[in-house]
């Protein structure tokens, strides 16, 4: 059995044996029916001509329906009417299932789209869409692991929220109470004192009711951690691995770059990128027509404002720690900063990572979990790291959809994922 794509690359006369589903079907007359199969590789357009096959072919090809599923065997033809030029001059054809009509033609509402998830991921979009994910989330690790990085996996039940806690999906854990992890960060904290190089690929869970083209209720976070790393070290790892990832994508896939016509929007991605600290953001969003006092945290307008000055990602650090995670460190030089980092894309697609410095010394961390009003007994374990063998270490989270959608430049982060987990849709 041939792939579609390989298909493509023999000689004319070439018997070919192929299997996949009916992408488009159409009757010409009386006695020509042409058929474009679909495989993971591709279409290719078949014709079935009444004459030149035996009544049983061309009876099944009268019943099939798009996405009705078979193989077919036929000798490849040279036509310039065809898509790619050639197609199959069919012989044999058996329906492996015929099936029923399938329930998505054209022009169907958004709704409708979302609701048959599980039969719209076919379509030629999401296919392309998953086979870029794939591919950007193999760049990104393959960058981890020549940096020695180890993968290390977190458990996603949890006892305590990552992010402070709340907007966290509560569950009974045999009586007792439980969590969906926010973030696999504290679990990355501990990984380093084995590994001091880890980093964690797993779901986080926000029960934020937040609507937006930047939302899931569950997404999937790559969360490097790294031991000895400082927060300027921590954004040269940042920029160099989002950089890879999109410098490789654009080098080996020119079929899925030319599908989402991204050629030129990412040819100035490459270290380092611009830095801002937050005051100078603040400042330029003020500049640029926007309205922000200190203190107050980006939302998707003003990360637009700010990014719409540059072509690549850009960096804003040393936020006020009043509007950051309890777990950053302090900047010395200013107490009410923190050493942290979001990096924020271009084109209006906004932050695809959150990073800082952590805290390492135990006094310190606890003042701050004081501080944001958490229970100490809460970080028991996490308290635990500071106690015994400490050491400065640094760590990011990127958000795997927010960094698809921003490199195919979706319009959309629930097209990032196949069976996307949102306020509104936990079906199907
Ligand atoms: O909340 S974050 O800003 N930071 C953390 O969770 C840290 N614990 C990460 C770390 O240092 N290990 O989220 C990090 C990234 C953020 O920049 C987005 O890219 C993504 O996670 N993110 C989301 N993606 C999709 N949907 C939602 N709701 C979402 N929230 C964050």
């Amino acid at each position: 059995m041939l792939k579609v794509e390989q298909a493509f690359k023999l000689p004319e006369g070439t018997e070919v044996s192929l299997r996949g589903w009916v992408y488009r079907i159409r009757k010409l007359g009386e006695n020509k029916i042409f058929i474009v199969l679909r495989d993971v590789t591709g279409t290719i357009q078949a014709v079935v001509v009444k004459e030149n096959v035996p009544a049983h072919v061309w009876a099944n090809a009268e019943k099939l329906y798009h996405e009705s599923s078979l193989t077919i065997k036929g000798t490849l033809k040279e036509d310039e009417r065809a898509p790619g030029g050639k197609e199959v001059q069919v012989q044999e054809l058996s329906p492996i299932s015929i099936g029923e009509p399938f329930p998505i033609h054209k022009d169907q509402s958004e709704e409708f789209l979302l609701d048959n998830r599980h039969l719209w991921i076919r379509s030629r979009k999401m296919t392309n869409i998953f086979k870029a994910r794939h591919h950007l989330i193999n760049y990104l690790t393959e960058y981890l692991h020549s940096k020695g990085f180890y993968r290390f996996d977190p458990p996603i039940i949890t006892t305590a929220g990552a992010e402070g806690g709340a907007d966290m999906f509560e569950l009974d854990y045999f009586g007792q109470k439980a969590y969906l992890t926010q973030s696999s960060q504290m679990y990355g904290e501990a990984g380093i004192f084995a590994l001091e190089r880890v980093y964690t690929l797993a779901p986080s869970f926000r029960a934020e009711k937040s609507r937006t083209r930047r939302h899931l209720a569950e997404y999937w976070h790559l969360e490097p951690e790294a031991a000895f790393v400082d927060w300027e070290e921590n954004m040269q790892i940042q920029e160099e691995m989002v950089s890879y990832a999109i410098e490789q994508f654009l080098q080996n896939h020119p079929d899925l770059v030319e599908f989402f016509g991204i050629k030129d929007l990412h040819k100035d991605v490459k270290p380092p990128f611009p830095r801002l600290t937050y005051y100078e953001a603040v400042d330029l969003v003020n500049k640029l027509g926007g309205k922000m006092e200190y203190g107050e945290d980006f939302g998707a307008d003003e990360e637009a404002l700010i990014s719409s000055q540059y072509n690549k990602p850009v960096f804003i650090t040393k936020y006020p720690k009043k509007i950051k995670a309890f777990y950053m460190k302090e900047d010395p030089n200013d107490p009410e900063l923190v050493l942290n980092n979001d990096m924020i894309a271009p084109y209006g697609h906004g932050e695809i990572i959150g990073g800082s410095e952590r805290i390492w010394e135990l006094e310190k961390l606890k003042q701050r979990i004081k501080e944001a009003g958490l229970k100490e007994e809460n970080y028991k374990w996490y308290l635990d790291l500071r106690r015994f063998g400490s050491v400065p270490h640094s760590g990011f989270g990127l958000g795997i959809e927010r960094f698809v959608k921003y490199v195919l430049n979706l319009d959309h982060i629930r097209d990032a994922v196949p069976f996307p987990r949102t306020v509104n849709r936990v079906y199907p």
